[in-house]
């Protein structure tokens, strides 16, 4: 961006430059002056959709690749709550932090940003954006991927007492997921999902 604004300066300084009496010069000159103008306002268009295309891409990623409070993992961004929800209000608070429960493509990325964060304990369950919503078995992230099946812990979805349908994520194992109550209230983390380049 520094060095586009130092060439339209300095186009801007040779315009100026060109800019020289009319009544003291020929018309040979006056031609050869007005072709130069033309040439540098051409300069000067394309310099400035330059800095047009650079505006609307800094529009698209404002700062920082993480937005305050989320925090970059590899290439996505998570925020871990400190407080303990239901599944769908936990959904519903991440929302309206402009994100969704986390659907993360590196499950155990976010593990080690958990356990990094809070430490490790099965009391320290986080919930994530998994859930078997036509209660039928088929787990799915929010973006609508299956959630692998060498993703879920030993001997899960296990489906306990008939009634799990929502998604967690234990820090203590390996790997990591588990289907557990919606009606539980746990931890959640929140993913912000940055918006694609055109
Ligand atoms: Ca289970």
């Amino acid at each position: 961006m520094y060095r586009l604004i130092t060439r339209l300066i300095t186009v801007l300084w040779v315009v100026a430059a060109a800019d020289v009496e009319v009544s003291t010069v020929s018309q040979d000159e006056l031609r050869s002056a007005v072709i130069v103008n033309q040439l540098l306002l051409s300069q000067q268009t394309d310099i400035l959709k330059e800095l047009l295309n650079n505006t609307q891409h800094n529009q698209v990623f404002p700062g920082p690749y993480c937005p305050h409070p989320y925090t970059q993992v590899l290439d996505e961004c998570f925020y871990l709550s400190t407080h303990k929800l239901t599944w769908e209000k936990a959904r519903q608070h991440c929302q309206g932090m402009l994100g969704d429960l986390a659907s993360p493509k590196h499950p155990y990325a976010l593990k080690s940003f958990i356990i990094s964060s809070i430490g490790i304990g099965d009391d320290k369950t986080v919930f994530v954006g998994g859930e078997d919503e036509s209660k039928n078995r088929q787990f799915k992230w929010l973006d609508g991927r299956v959630i692998a099946t060498s993703d879920w812990s030993p001997g899960e979805p296990n489906n306990s007492h008939g009634r799990e349908f929502c998604v967690n994520l234990y820090n203590t194992r390996h790997p990591v997921f588990n289907d557990i109550s919606c009606d539980e209230q746990h931890l959640f983390a929140c993913q912000y999902y940055r918006p694609k380049a055109n």
